[in-house]
């Protein structure tokens, strides 16, 4: 038993048979002296890792004599600069691999074969339409504007042909074919030599075939032009008339 509990037994005892007014009440006992504090536990675990941090603002500048950083990067590509001046020109080349005559290549005569046969479709339907005289390998034309001589040789130039200049009796015939269908007059390819009254053509060459009218040509230098009429007689004529273009191809 220790001390603390003798020292209480005593003091009950004393109490009972000291104190008998007291004998009936109970003992509430005295508060035990707490005890020592235990030993400090182990340290705990590490937690887990934060969140990153912010970034900390730059450090400051370093010395003026600081070596200088390494070069940056290429920028981007600049604008297009200007065209150069074209190069010297190259030496010729080796001539190519050696081929057929053209006239012995059957693939190169069965285009032209194809191409002959179009063009003759192509003919034929103008010529239905009553838009070209064919004439053996020559062609007649208008395009109804009725301008004087100079412009009729001008327009049928730039159109790649040249004013209308009927060689025999079936070139006549084919371009008064074209004066009948559209009633009118129309300058041919002659000009008046030097010599009045002597005509040739536009180089100059004398005329081969003629087909004047009675009492024609009568101009005697004044009428260096010739026309045609619509029954297919020529005329001397001054050329400042407005005539029917008609040019041949
Ligand atoms: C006009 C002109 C002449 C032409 C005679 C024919 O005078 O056209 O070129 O010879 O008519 O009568
Ligand atoms: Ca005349």
């Amino acid at each position: 038993m220790g001390l603390l509990c003798k020292i209480f037994q005593v003091v009950v005892v004393a109490t009972v048979f000291f104190l008998p007014s007291f004998g009936q009440e109970k003992c509430a006992g005295v508060p035990g002296i707490p005890g020592t504090p235990g030993a400090n536990g182990l340290p705990g675990r590490d937690g887990r890792d934060g969140m990153k941090g912010d970034p900390g603002s730059p450090g400051p500048m370093g010395p003026p004599n600081g070596l200088p950083g390494a070069p940056g990067r290429d920028g981007l590509p600049g604008p297009k600069g200007q065209k150069g001046e074209p190069g010297e020109k190259g030496e010729v080349g080796l001539p190519g691999p050696e081929g057929l005559p053209a006239f012995l290549d059957p693939e190169i005569q069965e285009v032209l074969r194809r191409m002959e046969k179009k063009i003759m479709r192509l003919e034929g339907v103008l010529a239905l339409k009553g838009m070209i005289q064919k004439v053996e390998e020559k062609i007649f034309a208008t395009n109804a504007n009725e301008v004087d001589f100079e412009t009729t040789v001008q327009q049928c130039q730039d159109f790649g042909g040249s004013i209308a200049q009927p060689m025999n009796g079936d070139e006549n015939e084919a371009v008064l074919n074209i004066l009948k269908e559209k009633n009118r007059y129309a300058y041919l390819g002659f000009r008046e030599s030097p010599v009045p009254g002597e005509f040739q053509y536009l180089d100059g060459t004398p005329l081969n075939y003629t087909n004047w009218r009675h009492y024609e040509p009568n101009g005697k230098g004044a009428e260096n032009c010739v026309e045609m009429y619509t029954d297919g007689g020529w005329n001397d004529k001054r050329c400042n008339q407005y005539r029917l273009t008609i040019c041949e191809f």
